[in-house]
């Protein structure tokens, strides 16, 4: 009798058994090889979320792919060497399920995350050191998480510190060039005194972040999530929370933020959306909108604070398309996206919200990088792609693509000048990833390809505040910014750094240079 007792409990607990074995191998595996980049409960931090929702649109199939094979355009590297085929079928099955308990980043999860060493005014209004602060620059160094601030005249080192876990997008910068904003990809926003050097003020918006934007006045500063599906709006002083916007369609279904964007013309920023088809418009408050000033870490929420003011209003443009990675012309009214399949673009008048021409572009266009200047009185813009060894050079004013030049492989970053006569642009995948391209900007050709270190990839550039001098990254963990003369195009000096990925020049950016991101 207990025997079969025995055996009915085996019988019936063996599967019981045998899955938790499974899972729990397959949970090791995960901490082993993913957790690094995708955090160890699955939430973000280098690569994206691995939760159902962030993967609602990539089949499993495709998943297994990307896994065994890697990603175009990102840091996720194949690992069909170091997994069988079984490991990636588990691990698959396994980031699709929901997490035990389901992940959430809200308001009060974001309050308790601020941290203000030093409360805005509490520190010395003068610069530590000598250097003109306008012209500093600074590189974010990815490969060991550091940032450094470099004069821009004498291009020495001023400060290196540490930033938080995987930086993306471009550090943003408040008017006066005093205060520098970081966003990471989990989350956490920094806000940094250059001047006094110290971060004065910190705060994590979200599980998986895009990029930050700040307004042209200095006083907001806007977090593009797509985990949560949210933006978030702060105040820039202290970095003080003063509303949070759930993004998602009038039908109610929630969208990733694929970045936010300042529009200083229209006193607005303006939002990418990867999963439904509109444009969001978010006008700066006014500056009598009521807004927590706590100036600590904890602070309970206050009760002036109220969302539902017409100040946190949202505009909602509809699209006939998925639209991702943004660019603007001069005064803002056009918004130049591309489709999220990477598959042309189309250019929306933020006006009348109309459609108003396609973008014939295969091969991925990277909008993000593009940039602008005058060719033979007209203005045209200029952007790489992800997937096509080519420049487009569009014509701003019927927007018909009036060159595709081709370069020695797929690029990421563009960058020029309104003072220099080259545009740069890098070959950032495939075997020629050490170049980088000089383009006459009169000629619309090709002038020059430098290779400043055989087997090492070249990336990036960014001029200083008077478009003489540029600073070119050796994209590599025991890399450098190498400083060239902008006109001879003859190399100054080496600086060494780990992994410098952007250059970030106060004055460009503040300016809104129309040679560099903004
Ligand atoms: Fe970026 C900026 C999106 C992968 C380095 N990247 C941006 C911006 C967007 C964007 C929308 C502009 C926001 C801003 O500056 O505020 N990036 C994407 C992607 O969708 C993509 C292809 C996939 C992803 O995983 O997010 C991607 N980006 C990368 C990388 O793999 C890079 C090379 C290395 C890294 O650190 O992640 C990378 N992205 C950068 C950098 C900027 C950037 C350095 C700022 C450029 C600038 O000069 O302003």
């Amino acid at each position: 009798m207990k025997l079969i007792s025995l055996v009915v409990r085996v019988a019936l607990f063996l599967p019981a058994f045998s899955v938790l074995a499974d899972e729990a191998d397959t949970s090791a595996l995960y901490q082993a090889q993913c957790a690094a980049c995708h955090g160890e409960s699955r939430l973000g931090g280098l690569g994206p979320a691995l939760l159902p929702g962030n993967l609602s649109r990539l089949s499993q199939e495709a998943a297994a792919d990307v896994i065994r094979d890697g990603r175009l355009a990102s840091q996720m590297q194949g690992f069909g060497e170091a997994l069988s085929d079984n490991d990636i079928a588990s691990l698959v099955e396994w980031i699709y399920r929901p997490p035990v308990s389901p992940p959430s980043w809200g308001e009060e999860a974001i309050l308790a995350s601020q941290v203000v060493p030093f409360p805005d005014g509490s520190l010395p209004d003068e610069p530590l050191f000598d250097a003109d602060p306008l012209n500093l620059f600074i590189v974010v160094e990815t490969g060991d998480h550091h940032a450094s601030l470099l004069d821009g005249d004498s291009f020495e080192r001023i400060h290196r510190f540490e930033t938080r876990y995987a930086l993306h997008g471009g550090p943003k910068y408040t008017p006066d060039g005093r205060y520098v904003f970081f966003g990471s990809r989990d989350g956490w926003i920094t806000k940094y005194d250059l001047y006094n050097l110290e971060v004065v003020a910190e705060v994590r918006a979200g599980i998986n972040m895009r990029n930050i934007a700040v307004s042209a006045d200095g006083r907001y500063v806007m977090a593009a999530n797509y985990l949560p599906h949210s933006l978030v709006l702060f105040d820039a002083h202290n970095l003080d929370l003063m509303h949070v916007y759930p993004v998602a369609d009038e039908a109610g279904n929630g969208s990733r933020v694929s970045a936010v964007y300042a529009a200083p013309p229209r006193g607005s920023f303006i939002a990418a959306l990867k999963d439904i088809e509109e444009v969001w418009e978010i006008p700066w408050p006014l500056p009598t909108e009521p807004v927590v000033s706590t100036g600590h870490m904890s602070t309970p929420l206050t009760p002036q604070r109220s969302h539902d003011t017409p100040n946190f209003r949202v505009r909602r443009i509809a699209v006939p398309d998925y639209l991702d990675d943004f660019f603007f012309d001069l005064d803002y009214r056009h918004v130049i996206g591309a489709s999220r399949g990477g598959q042309g673009g189309m250019v929306v008048d933020l006006d009348s919200g109309e459609k108003v021409a396609d973008l014939p572009l295969a091969g991925m266009p990277h909008l993000g990088s593009g940039i602008a200047w005058e060719y033979e009185g007209r203005r045209v813009m200029a952007i790489p792609h992800l997937s096509r060894a080519e420049v487009s050079i569009i014509d701003m004013q019927d927007w018909s693509v009036i060159k595709a030049l081709e370069t020695d492989g797929p690029g990421f970053f563009m960058r020029s000048h309104a003072e220099s006569p080259y545009a740069w642009v890098d070959v950032f995948f495939g075997p020629n990833r050490d170049r980088v391209h000089v383009i006459d900007k009169a000629s619309l050709e090709i002038v020059e390809t430098l290779i400043p270190e055989p087997g090492k990839t070249a990336a990036h550039v960014e001029f200083d505040r008077y478009g003489k001098k540029l600073l070119l990254s050796l994209w590599e963990d025991d890399g450098a910014v190498i400083v060239y003369d902008g006109d001879t195009l003859e190399e100054l000096q080496r600086i060494p750094m780990s992994k410098p990925s952007g250059k970030y020049n106060v004055w460009n950016k503040t300016r809104y240079e129309e040679g560099t991101s903004h």
